[in-house]
């Protein structure tokens, strides 16, 4: 498949031209509640988007529709609401719609089913994590919500779209109509028949087999410029247990990597687009198979070389990403030019980890994993749950402290939710202490969904509450903002560019957040923030007139050795070959990294040459002011703080959603 030349085609406007004989699918993305974390619903007028991220499930899986053979239409809610009568002629003029959904957009769902679908016989499909997870209270409702999926839906399915296309194929291929009856599950036999709980499957190569053929995304069929930021999926499934976690369920217990040239091909897709910004890998675990990582991240630093630096990219990790152990990975990552990684910490209390059997966590300092990828420029996103069976009230203050101490600022806090068909949801079933609150999977949603163990449950929806006021307030959202700006030191790999939307975005802030509410803070932040642009500028200036007085000491004095000491000498060498990752993409990764590696080596061994010096000490001096030039105004930090500073004006309101009811 490739990518049209006009990346705005097919984006919900006019309806689709019909050809005889040919299928018409209409592809549905309910629509994400405002008081959602991640949805940025508060900002995105600011920063002049419509949505966060685009729909790479339902893009992914329209990838296996025949393009010879279907028309294709996209309606994501996020981007547009439609008024009813306008998409109910859109799902009855089509021969079926595709839906695709996580917990939390299932209210919409079902007000799409109860609306604009109602009365029409276009049979609907769902698939997605809520298709998957939450298939028994589909089939077997108890609620009045469970009941209209479950007479509005004509099939689920389980899983990956490409287990279930030969069936959904020929489901289709007899020209089915809706049905109110119970939906047709498509599921592999095998987990089906596993009892609720049991993770005896996770390793089974058949239900979960290699992501080789995964068609490309069909970017085609959105308007790029309605989205932030883009997504590209590198590797599925995860080897660890958590037992309150239903991806490995779903997407397997272990890392199944893309072969490299595929995602290579996925990242240029995306280029085609025109699309530069934020690029999410979208992996349950980024870091799950190590190897197959390493070789992943070479292709993608390639890619980023060749291109200039168009996308920034944002992962999910496991914590063991931080010890010393991967430490090539995270180098990796920061010239692939990874910006941010979402970890799941969840709990600095070991004993709570353990009753997660999250142990990986506890393997551990969780404190110095956060440290180092800070120190190499990969701000860490955090994810913290509160009401683990160890957790008493005091167990909220010490979450707080933590997210407080480590410098975190994109702090995703919330309650314990226990999701069907996962360990953690099965024992408290068995233990009779599951209530029957609706599962929304919004961590700013505080129905509480069980009996915790050493609290009542009014003390645990107090207790996350309480995080929620002592991290999100104007005041504590812009202090951790200025720890965050400052703890992370930028790497430079980026593009450097500064987009007029961008400047856009900061006039607006300015006015909205500062001005208008005559915030000190947010002043205090963008002040503090301006003032580390003029000392990292300073600083670095200083040390480019440093190196240069060495090599023109090396040259007058014809000297045939530096006179730096070993960590100076390291440090130097690093900025050389930063330089040379980042500003000269002629020289290819593999000679970089080799040439680097014998530096080190000559660097140990007291053997540097005079050509080695003066390699290094060049492209040293010229990394030191390339990056001193990223600190001029508006620099880096004060980039960065707008930046946090807008996503914070999203935090406070949408975290202080429970305290509003
Ligand atoms: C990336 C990601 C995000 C990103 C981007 C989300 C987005 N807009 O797409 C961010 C960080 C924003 C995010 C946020 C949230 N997320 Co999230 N997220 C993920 C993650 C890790 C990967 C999703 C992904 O894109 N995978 C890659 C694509 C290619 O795979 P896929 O979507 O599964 O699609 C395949 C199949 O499902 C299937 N398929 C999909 N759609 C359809 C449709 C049809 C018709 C068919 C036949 C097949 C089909 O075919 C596809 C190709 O094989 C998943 C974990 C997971 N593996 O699902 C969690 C996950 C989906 N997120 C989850 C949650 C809870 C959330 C939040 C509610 C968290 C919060 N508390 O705020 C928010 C909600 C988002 C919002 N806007 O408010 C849960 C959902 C639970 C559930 N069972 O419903 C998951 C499963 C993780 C978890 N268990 O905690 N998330
Ligand atoms: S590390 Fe993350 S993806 Fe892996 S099992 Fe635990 S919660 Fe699931």
């Amino acid at each position: 498949m490739s990518v049209p030349a006009n990346p705005t085609a097919g984006h919900g406007g006019p309806a689709m031209t019909v050809a005889p004989g040919r299928k018409q699918g209409l592809l549905l993305v309910p629509e994400f509640p405002f008081d959602s974390f991640w949805s940025f619903r508060y900002v995105l007028r600011l920063i002049g988007r419509k949505a966060t991220y685009p729909p790479l499930g339902l893009l992914t899986f329209a990838g296996y529709l025949p393009e010879s053979e279907w028309d294709l239409e996209l309606v994501d809610l996020n981007v547009r609401r439609w008024p009813e009568a306008a998409l109910r002629s859109k799902v009855a003029a089509a021969d079926v719609v595709f839906a695709s959904a996580m917990s939390i957009q299932k209210r919409s769902l079902v007000e799409f089913l109860q609306g604009a679908a109602r009365g029409t016989d276009t049979p609907v499909v769902l698939g997605g994590p809520f298709a998957s997870s939450f298939r028994e209270q589909i089939l077997r409702p108890e609620s009045p919500s469970d009941r209209v999926l479950h007479e509005g839906l004509d099939v689920l399915v389980w899983g990956e779209a490409r287990g279930a296309i030969d069936q959904l194929r020929e489901y289709l291929a007899a020209g089915p109509r809706h049905e109110s009856g119970a939906p047709r599950l498509l599921i592999p036999e095998t987990v089906a028949r596993v009892e609720p709980g049991s993770r005896g499957y996770l390793n089974d190569r058949a239900i979960f087999p290699p992501l080789d053929d995964v068609p490309l995304p069909r970017w085609d069929l959105i308007r790029v410029s309605d989205y932030d930021s883009m997504m590209v999926q590198t590797t599925a499934g995860c080897p660890f247990r958590c037992d309150f976690c239903d991806i490995i369920q779903f997407n397997g217990g272990f890392s199944r990597p893309k072969p490299p040239a595929l995602v290579r091909r996925e990242l240029e897709a995306i280029l085609a687009t025109g699309f530069r910004g934020g690029v999410f890998t979208v992996d349950d675990n980024f870091i799950g198979s190590p190897t197959a990582t390493a070789q992943l991240l070479d292709e993608m630093i390639e890619f980023q070389r060749a291109h200039g630096y168009p996308f920034g990219f944002l992962t999910q990790a496991s914590v063991d990403l931080g010890t010393p152990k991967l430490a090539h990975l995270v180098e990796k990552m920061r010239l692939a030019g990874f910006q941010s990684v979402f970890l799941g910490i969840e709990n600095p209390d070991p004993e709570a980890l353990r009753s997660f059997n999250k142990k990986q966590n506890i393997k551990v300092d969780l404190d110095a994993t956060v440290r180092v990828l800070q120190e190499n420029g990969i701000e860490v996103y955090g994810g913290f749950i509160f009401g683990s069976d160890q957790d008493t009230v005091a167990s909220a203050e010490r979450i707080v402290a933590f997210v407080k101490r480590s410098k975190i600022f994109t702090a995703m806090t919330g309650m314990l939710t226990p999701i069907p068909f996962t360990p953690l949801h099965e024992r408290l079933r068995r233990e009779g202490r599951l209530r029957l609150a609706e599962y929304s999977g919004n961590n700013t949603d505080d129905n509480v969904q069980f009996e915790p163990a050493r609290m009542t449950a009014a003390q645990l929806q107090a207790g996350s509450r309480a995080i929620s006021v002592a991290l999100f307030t104007a005041a504590e959202a812009y202090r951790r903002a200025l720890d965050s700006v400052a703890a992370v030191r930028h790497h430079g790999f980026n593009s450097g560019r500064f987009s007029a939307r961008y400047v856009k975005a900061a006039v607006a802030s300015i006015w909205g957040q500062g001005i208008r509410r005559h915030d000190r803070d947010y002043f205090r932040l963008l002040r503090s923030a301006f003032r580390l642009d003029r000392q990292f500028r300073r600083r670095l200036r200083r040390e480019a007139r440093e190196v240069a007085r060495l090599l023109r000491d090396l040259a007058v004095r014809e000297q045939t050795a530096w006179s730096v000491d070993r960590e100076h000498a390291y440090r130097l060498a690093g900025l050389a070959r930063d330089y040379l990752v980042r500003q000269c993409p002629e020289v290819g990764l593999a000679e970089v990294t080799s040439w680097f590696a014998g530096v080190r080596a000559r660097i140990d061994g007291n053997a540097l040459t005079v050509a080695d010096i003066t390699m290094i000490g060049q492209n040293a001096m010229a990394s030191l002011r390339a990056q001193a030039r990223q600190y001029r105004f508006p620099g880096i930090k004060l980039r960065k703080a707008f930046e946090a500073a807008i996503r914070g004006w999203h935090y406070q309101k949408a975290m202080a959603a429970p305290t509003r009811r």
